[in-house]
């Protein structure tokens, strides 16, 4: 398991959980409702999230969700690059949520320095964008495509797989260029994946610190926790503090979330208990 993440220039220590928070910059982003698409708006929301505690900020210009549009590459810059350009100086490290490759190089060189895609990598020309820069990398599990992957997922062993492909993925990147100590990776919660799916990936995450790259977990606000407590995606916060914290327990290094003052919380009530140990 890492004990650092090499970001750019930045080596972040993951001795603690680091709170990775949500800035969408989308007019169709679920838990957001498009209040932060302009750019002047997303830059406010992103610093009120370091305020409450946040480590990173993960800026994302396409939405995921199941059914969306995909967006251009000259719409999704014009989304995000205001956003990153406006944060560069604040020092805190900056995420860009993208698959796409001219998205991840004009994103670095205003100041990102953590490429997240959700496809691992594997769209044409993304592997190469990555390794030329010095970003850290987040490579996702996801079963099909955000427009239908949640149809039907299917698996025989859905940790053994998820983790099978995640150390492809790892070794990919490895060959590439990239450092082990750039690497995070993730199972991809609720990408292609039902309830049972997304549990026996909690209940086992710890297996995927073995893979030797940083784990991070999103959960926050996702449907599995719609399913579990019957709510709506706007009173999830308690659930998602509850999912996070789980995470943390199982080895996340990285928690992906929208309510940061909350998971922040929760953290230091753990970490106090542990510490009197
Ligand atoms: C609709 C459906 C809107 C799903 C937004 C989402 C992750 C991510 C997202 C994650 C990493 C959300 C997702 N989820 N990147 N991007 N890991 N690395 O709930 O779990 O935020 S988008």
């Amino acid at each position: 398991m890492a004990t650092h993440l090499v970001c750019g220039k930045l080596r972040l220590s993951l001795e603690r959980p680091l709170l990775m928070g949500i800035v969408n910059v989308t007019p169709d982003s679920f838990s957001d409702g498009g209040r932060h698409f302009d750019p002047a708006q997303a830059v406010a929301h992103a610093r009120r999230l370091v305020e409450e505690g946040a480590d990173i900020l993960d800026i994302g210009g396409e939405s995921s969700r199941p059914g969306a549009q995909s967006v251009s590459i000259e719409e999704e810059l014009r989304r995000v690059l205001p956003v990153f350009e406006a944060l560069a100086g604040d020092g805190i490290p900056l995420s860009v949520d993208t698959l796409k490759p001219e998205v991840m190089r004009r994103a670095v060189a205003a100041g990102a320095s953590i490429i997240n895609d959700i496809a691992a990598l594997q769209a044409p020309g993304a592997l190469e964008a990555a390794a030329a820069s010095d970003a850290a990398v987040c490579l996702m599990h996801m079963q099909g495509e955000p427009g239908t992957m949640q149809a039907d997922p299917q698996y025989r062993d859905v940790v053994a797989e998820v983790r099978d492909f995640l150390a492809r993925r790892v070794a990919t990147a490895q060959a590439a260029g990239i450092a082990t100590e750039r690497i995070i990776v993730d199972p991809g919660f609720g990408f292609g994946k039902r309830l049972a799916h997304n549990l026996a990936l909690l209940r086992e995450l710890a297996q995927f610190a073995g893979l030797g790259a940083c784990v991070l977990a999103g959960l926050s606000r996702k449907s599995m926790l719609g399913e579990i407590t019957g709510r709506k995606v706007g009173l999830r916060e308690t659930a998602s503090v509850a999912a996070a914290l789980l995470a943390a327990r199982n080895g996340a290094r990285i928690l992906r979330v929208h309510d940061v003052a909350a998971t922040r919380d929760a953290l230091a009530v753990w970490s106090a208990v542990e510490g009197a140990e």
